[in-house]
Parts: structure tokens; sequence; C-alpha cells
């Protein structure tokens, strides 16, 4: 086993038993609601998010235990707007981390209601962190806050743009903030939480700007070459929704080569950084070569 694998597999463990204790049992009142937020919850995401706040956070010096809150915080934002991203208002889905979506398994309301309690519990989560000054807590929940809504914004845009001609500059600012902004935060996040410098953190920002670039241009080739059943969820989706993509205006091979000029870009920012940062760049490398 690789020691990138060894890093994401030790930060699935310790973010799954975090959330566990922070997510009230299947059996509370309401069970159903409990039921649908664990449904999704652990489902087998590939928790990129808190990896990121990891991998950064202990580069810089931070303990897990300063982490790791933080860290199961972002993907139960993220999970939540998976939810709500799925349901039959937005992109209408069946399939998501392989099995059925939360509005199929369960119901629309149920669906909505269980997106809602996560965000809810992901900022209560933050606050409630004792391993964190109340100043560094603040710092993080207006940081998470700001990214959600910029998440949120990202895909408004998403939708008002399906079936239109979109410039380049539209769809990057699609991207920026509906991918990019979450994939920031959960960087800049760890950065903050061990106590990064402004120019140590402008640099966390740049790699995170590139890293969020890089995951959306690979996202939308997987979207077209790989298979419903290795993604989890419903592979050409994007074409069928008229969406502007990487590949729809630039074609599969020049969009290949762009994810390799934005990984080495991304690369490149680590390089003022006297921190030991080999993680970093091979969760880069990892995005560029990923597979679902
Ligand atoms: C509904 C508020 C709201 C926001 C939706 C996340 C999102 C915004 C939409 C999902 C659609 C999409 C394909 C977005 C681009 C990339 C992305 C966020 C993919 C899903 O994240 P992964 O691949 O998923 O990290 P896992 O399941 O591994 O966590």
């Amino acid at each position: 086993m690789s020691n990138l694998e060894k890093f994401f597999n030790r930060c699935t463990q310790i973010v799954d038993e975090e959330l566990d204790k922070l997510i009230p049992p299947a059996a509370t009142e309401p069970a159903r609601l409990y039921e649908a937020v664990r449904w999704s919850l652990f489902a087998g995401g590939k928790r990129f998010r808190p990896a990121l706040v990891l991998a950064v956070g202990t580069a810089f010096g931070a303990g897990e235990n300063k982490l790791v809150r933080f860290a199961s915080a972002i993907e139960m934002i993220h999970t939540y707007s998976l939810i709500h991203d799925d349901l039959p208002a937005m992109d209408d889905d069946r399939l998501r981390r392989g099995r059925a979506t939360c509005h199929i398994k369960f119901d629309e309301a149920t669906a909505i209601l269980a997106g809602d309690i996560l965000q809810t519990l992901a900022f209560q989560a933050i606050a409630d962190d004792q391993d964190l000054s109340e100043k560094v807590r603040v710092k993080l929940i207006s940081e998470l806050a700001n990214s959600a809504a910029k998440m949120v914004a990202g895909q408004q845009l998403d939708l008002d743009g399906e079936g239109k001609k979109i410039s380049l500059e539209d769809l990057e600012k699609i991207h920026h903030n509906k991918t990019g902004a979450m994939i920031s935060a959960a960087a800049r996040s760890g950065a903050i939480i061990a106590g990064a410098n402004e120019s140590e953190l402008n640099s966390v920002t740049n790699y995170a700007s590139k890293l969020g670039l890089l995951f959306q241009i690979t996202d939308d080739l997987l979207d077209i070459t790989q298979s419903t059943e290795v993604l989890g969820k419903t592979a050409g989706k994007d074409e069928r929704a008229e969406k502007a993509t990487y590949p729809s205006i630039y074609g599969i091979e020049e969009t290949r080569e762009l994810a390799e000029k934005v990984h080495a870009e991304a690369v490149e920012e680590l390089n003022d950084l006297e921190k030991p940062v080999e993680i970093l760049r091979e969760i880069a490398g990892f995005i560029l070569r990923r597979k679902s």
C-alpha cells in the first residue's frame, strides 16, 4: 500500500469515527431523519475534503485532535450538498456513492431535511470543539460559511447555464464557486488550525485554488470516460443535461493536457513552503490520475 493510500485510509477511519459520534444514532427520534443522514453520510465517499484538512494541518504541525472535528464538519456540509444536488428539482439522480440517493431510499421531504440538519450539525460541531480556541472556532465557522455560500451560488449559476452556450469565463466562475470554494476551505482551514502565517496561508490558498480546478476538470473527464458502476453515480449526465464542460469546449485530449498543466501549477505553488508538504504533492497527483 502506498503512503498516500495509508494516509487516505487513516483519514477515513478517524473522520468516520468522529462523524459517528457527532450524528445522533439512527434510532434517535425522529428515526427516519437520522437513518437518512446516516444512509448518505456512511456510504463510502472518498473523504477528499477531510483528507485535505488533515494533510495541510499536519504538514503545518497541528495534531490530529485539532483537525478531525473540522474535517468531519466539512464532510457533513459536502454530503448535504450532494443530497440536495440529487433532488428532482436539481440533478434528479437515483444513484450516489454506489447506492440509492437519499430521496429515492427515503422520500423527498426527508432528503431535504437530512441535508438541512447536516448543515446545522456541522456548524454546531465546530462551535463546540473544545480542542480549539474560541477565536479559531469563529474563524473556521466564517471560512466554512463563506465557502458553503459560494457553493450554493455556484449551483445556482450552474442551473442557470444549463442548455445555454456559456463562455469559458462563466464556466470557470461556476466551478470556482461550486466545487473550488469547499476545496479551498478545506485546505485553508487546515492551515488556520495549525496557525500558519499570512504568506503560508497565501501559498495554501493558491495551491487549493489550482487543486479545485483540477478536481473539476477530472470530474468532467470521468463523467464521459468512466462507467456508472465505477463512479457510483450516474455517468454521462453532463452531455445529457447539455452542460458546458471542459471536454465539451476543448475535447478529451486537450482537456487531459489542461489537467496536466493545472496539476503542475498546483505543485509549483508548494515550492515556497518550507514545510513537509510531500503528501500535498501526492494529493495533487492523485486528483490528476483518479479513477472515480
Ligand atoms: C445543492 C447546495 C447544493 C450544492 C451542490 C456538490 C454540488 C453542489 C454538486 C454536485 C455535483 C457535482 C458533480 C459537482 C462537481 C464535483 C463534485 C463536488 C463532485 C462530488 O464530490 P466527490 O467526488 O464525491 O468528492 P464523494 O462521494 O467521493 O464525496
